[in-house]
């Protein structure tokens, strides 16, 4: 419990409607620089704040816990994936943490559609082309691309996101659903999809297009390596939107540069915003700068979240979101 007038920290900026709705909670520290916090201003948020409400800008790694002298007793993130947050350090320190799951399943899935879509389409390739002053004219043979409607999707991860974005696909393009997941779907999901579940070995042989969707831990860091996309056909695209430690990047442009694969659709890369070298520069990949959650609504929605986790916290009540009850 927080006694008096709980001290709240956002790590970044938030959508103004969300910033008005949380300072209303407590006293209200915003980072009006809007850039990542250094590990020693984390620290002062860690050791002087009741709340702190980080994001993926910020490394919550054991060290910012390990001198036993935190003052916070609620991490609510702004997002769904964690992985930025050391939950066994933080639970060692009673700290209890929150996300935001279910308000950015749409729109997350929009973007991997949008990927899909563009790599397969040449959109980004296209568009540079139209942009340079380049483009000569319509001719048949010009820039010919892969149809995706009717193709068979690869879904890694069938979690809220991975079920959106096979609806979208399956209902919108005539998609076949192939997945693979720690736990079968609902047999109503399977049904109503014509979903089947697959290793993750036969997706990659079988998929057109290969879709992350997994959460990033240490049993899917790297996942899809060398060996994944030896396994992938020439003509498939990998799409992601998962997370970057997922992906062993130079291992994307090496298979992207080896023809092993013919394209790519990345939002999110494991030392962002750097980008492995090389990846930026192929013609065959559309990279975006992580705006998977990245709509008005949802980035409203999600704030709206943390500070119901918040909300819930200070009245002693349990989080509706807990990650760490
Ligand atoms: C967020 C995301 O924008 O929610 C997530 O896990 O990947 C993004 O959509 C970002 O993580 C905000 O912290």
């Amino acid at each position: 419990m927080v006694e008096g007038r709980a001290k709240i920290v956002l790590t970044r900026r938030w959508p103004h409607v969300v910033e008005e709705r949380m300072a209303q909670l407590g006293e209200l520290v915003r980072n009006d620089a809007d850039r990542p916090l250094s590990s020693r201003e984390l620290r002062e948020a860690l050791t002087t704040a009741d709340v702190v409400c980080p994001t993926v800008t910020d490394d919550l790694s054991s060290g910012m816990f390990a001198r036993g002298d935190v003052r916070v007793q609620l991490l609510a993130n702004f997002g769904v994936g964690f992985n930025h947050i050391d939950l066994a350090a933080a639970s060692a320190c009673r700290i209890q943490v929150s996300n935001t799951p279910g308000v950015l399943t749409d729109a997350t899935a929009e973007l991997a559609l949008t990927l899909m879509l563009m790599s397969a389409r040449r959109a980004g390739e296209g568009e540079r082309l139209v942009r340079a002053g380049a483009w000569e004219g319509w001719y048949p043979t010009h820039m010919l691309s892969t149809q995706v409607t009717g193709k068979t999707v690869g879904i890694v991860g069938m979690g809220r996101i991975g079920t959106a974005f096979a609806r979208k696909a399956f209902h919108g393009l005539g998609m076949r659903i192939l997945y693979c997941n720690r736990t079968g779907v609902d047999q109503s999901i399977s049904l109503e999809l014509e979903a089947e579940r697959v290793a993750f070995k036969d997706l990659l042989e079988r998929a057109d297009f290969v879709s992350l969707h997994c959460p990033a831990t240490a049993q899917t860091r790297h996942m899809m390596d060398e060996r994944a996309f030896r396994l992938m056909q020439p003509h498939a695209h990998l799409i992601n939107t998962a997370r970057g430690d997922v992906l062993d990047e130079p291992a994307l442009v090496n298979a992207l540069v080896q023809g092993q694969i013919a394209g790519a659709g990345v939002d999110v890369y494991e030392r962002e915003p750097e980008l492995a070298a090389g990846l930026a520069q192929l013609e065959q990949v559309v990279v975006l700068p992580h705006m998977g959650s990245g709509t008005t609504e949802t980035r409203e929605a999600m704030g709206m979240c943390a500070v119901a986790n918040v909300q819930a916290f200070l009245a002693g009540e349990a989080l509706p979101n807990p990650v760490l009850p």
